[in-house]
């Protein structure tokens, strides 16, 4: 069995983030999806995230594509996770690409290209509008 990794916020999970998901789980046969804790967010700065872990971890529940999800809190966490799931891909849209090249010596490592025009901050900046 080819399992494979992902994480992201999620946040009002939209079609770059189905994309995301559906190409990740293309990449094997198990996937697991990380989704970030409100606190790891606010550590790494991402300050406007709208919805609570609850709902976001729901949503990807909804979408019928993880296989598994788990929560991402802290720091260093991926190596963590990669070890002990036994990952053999980490999948990760291309706006980070060579970000997480260090994962290299623990598994495979796979930018995949992001979807152009559609972002969580393009949707809060419009909800503001209504
Ligand atoms: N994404 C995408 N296309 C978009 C928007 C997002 O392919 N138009 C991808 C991102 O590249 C990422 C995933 O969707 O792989 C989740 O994106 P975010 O919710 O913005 O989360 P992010 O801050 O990228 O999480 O540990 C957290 C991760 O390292 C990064």
């Amino acid at each position: 069995m080819k399992t494979v990794i992902t994480y992201g916020t999620f946040d009002l999970l939209h079609q770059g983030h189905l994309n995301l998901l559906k190409r990740a789980k293309k990449l094997g046969d198990y996937l697991i999806v990380g989704v970030t804790t409100d606190s790891f967010d606010v550590n790494r700065g991402k300050l406007n995230v709208q919805q609570s872990v609850m709902d976001r971890v729901k949503a990807i529940q909804d979408t019928g594509l993880a296989d598994k999800i788990i929560l991402e809190e802290y720091e260093g966490q991926k190596v963590d996770d990669v070890k002990k799931y036994q990952v053999d891909v980490f999948a990760i849209g291309s706006d980070w690409y060579g970000d997480f090249d260090y994962l290299k010596e623990y598994c495979e490592v796979v930018y995949l290209e992001r979807t152009k025009g559609i972002s969580s901050t393009q949707i809060r900046e419009k909800q503001q509008f209504i």
